[in-house]
């Protein structure tokens, strides 16, 4: 609801009160309304503030309410016209947040005050739709066109300080926000009924309160009403319009909010507002029925979902409670263990860095200081609180006796069991008792890494993803002896260096990796039965994923990948003679990826790998003749007749062997919902977000033909075992293809290998 209350003075409060974020529910609005009108009624009130209950203005729309099927009822637009069109002056008190229709509210008021600490933004399009509360017209008549197209395309928060540069708010204050609000208030009242009265103190009073409110005399509210605000003119609106959008397009991969959030802002530069408002609401009409805003919806809440964690054997976020982490220490400075350490200081969580030998920490120790000094500038002004020169905040070392007072330690060396297990035992006999051990590992078994150490209970697998500063997934592996306390450290650790932890149980390749051996695996089989990298890759970045396997492979380095194929028997000296070139223990199994290891063909580090690039090290990836005609060799040696695939087939059997998986991982409750497995891959493997994870994506393919092309693609290739449909999948058919929420419902009878 929102608050009515009248001070001693003439000014009426509105406080809008939703807990937690004041999201504007019809309940809201309908309230605020009422106030106004209240207060417009009430002759003894000469000016109106509005503000948010326990220090947030408002998130905005209430989004689970674009779900509801009864979305009857108010409409925030007219509801900001309304604030706008009255004769009382209306003053905004912004604190902690103003987003979406919350900053479209502070837009139909006359005055903005925030407060220091307090943000704002128009970030519609990161949940697939565009500020619909007339805010795509108000705010480029208030801050211009570039910087509203800026704040409405991207969806970034800013801060009040840059608010106020760009003019988006008036005042911006360290103390009491409200009562700053309320003083404005009063100033404002000055102005307007003492224009008339002549005492030299009160015109001078009166001049004051114009000066702060730039209103001319007669006219006070006037040129702070801004719908009747020109657009700022660009001497070139016509060339900026075009190069923005460009570079909207080129961001938006496949997602429709930027480009209609540019269409609306168009509008506002070439109609008058009242036509703009109705191009805005058409444009919002189409994305929120487009499907992209459901699936971005259920990717905002799914994410606050998972914070939500429990596990197979009980323990839940309720009961755990974390533990303070106020030294950590990181073993190994390569590529993650540098992420992981440039994490921590931005965490500001003081870190002890260590390297075997004094050689490796050198060029760590650099390597660290370099990325450091890259976010410190990416970071600006608050860069200062780093302070990593400070060797009470980062520390490197190559003696494990400085690792005796850390609260947490995070191994991130070598993917190999025999190195983390004789590092584990030493830790155990150094650490204190309390102290948490994480391994950063992709797929190793946590319960034998454990075993090494005196206290399983304080060993967890945190899983980063490379660049570990960069990336948001933060993958926690809790094996059978790991205490609830670990798990709520991992997740607290986890939003402290702003990441998103989620929480699976322990197998091979948790859930990520183990969803992706299925997907890699159909990408190469393509390869055998016809494809070329390139067929393949456009097709998965079609659909919208940042890059395609392939492609991915060539980055992150064949020789990543042979390496534990090699440590598994798949190939290499130990692999059995007789062995058939391409099958294993009874499977289909391809060694293509091997056979270009074996030419040294390791990617962009070497300059060739599924294509080839123009040195060593290059970025630029072009389809390889060599490639082809090796690719054809190989068919003609296997007698694999080469045939035309279609994108249909490449985009099934790799995404729906994913998604078949990701059932096998929640019958086995691996994960406790579809939602982490999604959160997992928009935030770890570059999923596009607007198609909402695979598993919401298999909702809305709907279960019944996901199941019918597995059953087709496994009649093909019955010695494909992964594209055999999950008996989860087929139990959910069978159980009438129910909406995604209530598939764990369905899960109970499915027997846990945990
Ligand atoms: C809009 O305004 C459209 C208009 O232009 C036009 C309409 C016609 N609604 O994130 P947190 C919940 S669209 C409903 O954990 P934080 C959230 O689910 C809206 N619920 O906290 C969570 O619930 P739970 C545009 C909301 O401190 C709880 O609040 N606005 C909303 O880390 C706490 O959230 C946005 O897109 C909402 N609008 O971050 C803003 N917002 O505890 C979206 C939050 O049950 N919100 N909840 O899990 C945010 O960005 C962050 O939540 C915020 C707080 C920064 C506000």
């Amino acid at each position: 609801m929102a608050q009515y209350a009248r001070n001693a003075a003439a000014v009426a409060v509105i406080r809008l009160r939703n807990p937690p974020v004041n999201a504007l529910s019809l309940t809201v609005l309908q309230a605020l309304e009422d106030g106004l009108k209240r207060a417009d009624a009430d002759p003894s009130v000469k000016a109106v503030m509005i503000c948010g209950e326990n220090g947030k203005f408002s998130a905005g729309a209430d989004i689970q309410g674009f779900s509801s099927p009864k979305r009857q009822g108010i409409a925030l637009g007219p509801l900001v016209s309304l604030i706008e069109r009255s004769e009382k002056p209306v003053v905004a008190a912004i604190e902690g947040i103003a987003l979406g229709g919350g900053l479209e509210v502070a837009l139909g008021c006359h005055f903005r005050v925030a407060h220091v600490q307090a943000r704002m933004g128009l970030p519609e399009v990161t949940i697939g739709l565009l500020p619909g509360a007339e805010g795509t017209q108000r705010l480029p008549r208030l801050i211009g066109v570039p910087a509203a197209l800026d704040l409405i395309t991207t969806g970034r928060h800013i801060p009040a300080t840059e608010a106020l540069k760009l003019g988006l708010v008036d005042e911006v204050v360290e103390e009491n926000t409200v009562e700053a609000g309320i003083r404005l208030a009063n100033k404002l009242i000055a102005s307007v009924s003492l224009e008339n009265v002549s005492s030299k103190e009160n015109r001078e009073l009166c001049k004051h309160a114009r000066i702060l409110t730039g209103c001319p005399a007669g006219q006070p509210l006037g040129p702070r009403r801004l719908s009747l605000k020109p657009i700022p003119r660009l001497p070139n609106m016509e060339a900026f319009l075009s190069e923005a959008l460009v570079k909207v397009k080129k961001q938006a991969r496949g997602c429709l909010a930027p480009e209609l959030c540019f269409q609306a802002v168009k509008a506002a530069t070439e109609q008058p507002f009242a036509d703009g408002v109705q191009r805005e609401r058409e444009l919002f009409n189409i994305l929120l029925t487009s499907g992209q805003a459901q699936a971005l919806q259920y990717a905002f809440f799914a994410e606050r979902a998972v914070q939500r964690w429990t596990t197979l054997s009980g323990a839940s976020w309720k009961s755990a409670s974390p533990q303070p982490i106020r030294r950590a220490a990181v073993i190994g400075l390569g590529t993650m263990g540098r992420g992981i350490v440039t994490s921590l200081v931005k965490a500001n969580i003081p870190v002890v860095a260590l390297e075997q030998d004094v050689e490796y920490l050198n060029t760590g120790r650099k390597a660290v200081m370099l990325l450091l000094e890259r976010e410190a500038m990416k970071m600006g002004q608050d860069a200062q609180s780093l302070d990593f020169h400070n060797p009470a905040r980062l520390q490197f070392t190559v003696d494990f006796d400085g690792l005796r007072d850390v609260d947490l330690v995070i191994e991130a060396v070598f993917e190999n069991m025999a190195l983390k297990k004789e590092i584990f035992k030493k830790l155990s006999g150094i650490c204190k008792p309390g102290a948490f051990l994480c391994t950063n590992t992709s797929a190793l078994n946590i319960d034998e890494i454990a075993s090494a150490t005196s206290h399983p209970q304080q060993v967890i697998g945190t899983h980063f993803f490379s660049p570990a500063h960069v990336m948001r997934l933060l993958e926690i592996i809790y094996g059978r002896h790991t205490s609830p306390a670990a798990i709520a450290t991992a997740m607290q650790l986890a939003k402290a260096m702003k990441k998103v932890g989620v929480v699976v149980g322990n197998c091979f390749g948790f859930v990520g990796n183990r969803m992706m051996f299925p997907y890699v695996q159909q990408a190469v089989f393509l390869l055998e039965e016809g494809s070329r990298p390139e067929n393949v890759d456009q097709v998965i970045e079609d659909f919208g994923f940042k890059i395609g396997p392939f492609r991915m492979s060539d980055l992150a380095g064949l020789d990543v990948g042979w390496r534990s194929r090699k440590g598994q028997g798949l190939t290499g000296a130990s692999l059995p003679p007789g062995t058939p070139a391409r099958q294993r223990h009874g499977r289909r199994y391809s060694p293509l990826p091997d056979l270009l290891c074996e030419q040294g063909r390791f990617g962009q580090k070497t300059g060739k790998g599924w294509y080839q690039y123009e040195k060593a090290g290059g970025r630029t990836a072009r389809p390889d003749p060599w490639l082809h005609s090796f690719l054809s060799e190989y068919r003609d040696t296997h007698q694999i007749k080469t045939r035309f695939i279609d994108q249909e087939e490449i985009l099934e059997r790799c995404l729906f062997s994913l998604i078949n998986e990701g059932f096998n991982i929640l019958a086995e409750g691996i994960a406790s919902g579809p939602e982490h497995l999604d959160v997992i891959y928009i935030n770890g493997y570059g999923w596009p977000k607007h198609k909402g994870g695979p598993m919401f994506y298999a909702s809305t393919v709907g279960l019944p033909r996901i199941l019918a092309k597995l059953q087709k693609y496994s009649e093909a290739h019955p010695d494909v075992p992964e594209l055999r449909p999950s008996a989860f999948l087929k139990k959910l058919v069978a159980a009438g293809n129910p909406p995604l929420k209530e598939w764990m419902s369905c899960s109970g009878s499915q027997s846990s290998k945990l």
